[in-house]
């Protein structure tokens, strides 16, 4: 099957797929949510689907960028910043737009990052725009997707709608300002957390976050089907 083909197989697809390699000998196949792989008996990924297996390594985490609460105050004459949000990975890096003259900024903005192990940090952090001199610091936090993880290891599938799954605490581990609620929704699960910024005098981002295809991500728990 080509390369393309086999990317765009959702669960309905799956069933045949799974028909078809189960008939050869010597496979075995691992069900990964709506994705799968082909492994021989040694375990090695076949070379049919290896380029497959490259592609389906990365989840994606949308992270929504709602608002700052109480941030620092850079420009001295207007007792204000022009505040903007920096997101960033090993690769990748995000840049939401500024928000003139308002320590109470609201963006309402999303970003999306692909991401391929769990231990990389995601690193978020707040500049004030300034037109004639270098952007000055408000601060940064980290954003930590493990508790999340746990969640989707969980097996929700039985949950009703709404249900809160976990709620993470602030701790000297993490940046959070307040308790984290993890929340189950229709196959989903959404976690709003408010980051207290560090280095700096004060200030909160609040954000919400979604992981998207997580079972390719190194480190995830993988399901086995028979
Ligand atoms: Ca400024």
């Amino acid at each position: 099957m080509e390369e393309e083909k086999v990317k765009l197989l959702l669960y309905e697809d799956y069933l045949q797929f799974y028909k078809y390699y189960k008939s050869l000998p010597l496979f075995r196949c691992l069900y990964f949510d709506s994705l799968l792989k082909i492994f021989d008996d040694k375990g090695k990924c076949s070379r049919a689907c290896e380029d497959f297996e490259m592609s389906n390594r990365t989840g994606l985490l949308r992270i929504r960028l709602l608002r700052g609460i109480n941030l620092a105050i850079r420009d001295a004459p207007t007792r204000s910043s022009d505040p903007y949000v920096v997101i960033s990975t090993a690769n990748q890096k995000f840049k939401s737009r500024v928000v003139k003259k308002n320590c109470n900024p609201q963006w309402n903005e999303e970003f999306t990052l692909s991401i391929t192990d769990i231990n990389t940090p995601i690193k978020l952090a707040v500049f004030d725009k300034d037109r004639f001199t270098k952007d000055d610091g408000m601060g940064d936090a980290e954003i930590d997707i493990k508790p999340y993880i746990e969640c989707l290891n969980m097996g929700l599938e039985s949950l009703p709608k709404g249900c809160v799954v976990k709620r993470v605490q602030p701790s000297r581990s993490n940046n959070l300002a307040d308790e984290s609620p993890c929340v189950w929704n229709d196959g989903k699960i959404i976690q709003d957390m408010t980051l207290r910024l560090q280095n700096v005098e004060c200030g909160e981002i609040a954000i919400q976050i979604q992981l998207f295809n997580a079972s390719g991500i190194k480190g995830m728990r993988t399901y086995s089907l028979s």
